[in-house]
């Protein structure tokens, strides 16, 4: 039980195409933390992965994917 999620945590790994640079890193890091529900967001650019802890009584895996396109990026 931990207190920012209540121990019901998710956790993730998508494969978004088109992050090239630290700036892609960052716009997704920054869109997808400002959600409600995410206790962590970790982009590795090499293996275009997406790693995102979340509460899913908070948000839906759907709205960060819906997040991350709307940045200019696809979740593959
Ligand atoms: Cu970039």
């Amino acid at each position: 039980m931990c207190n920012c999620c209540g121990g019901n945590e998710k956790v993730v790994t998508l494969t978004v195409e088109g992050m090239s640079c630290g700036h892609c890193k960052m716009a997704v890091e920054k869109a997808v933390s400002a959600m409600s529900g995410i206790s962590k967001v970790e982009v590795n650019l090499e293996g275009k992965k997406v790693t995102v802890s979340f509460n899913p009584d908070s948000v839906s895996e759907a709205a960060i994917k819906d997040t991350i396109n709307d940045q200019g990026y696809e979740v593959v």
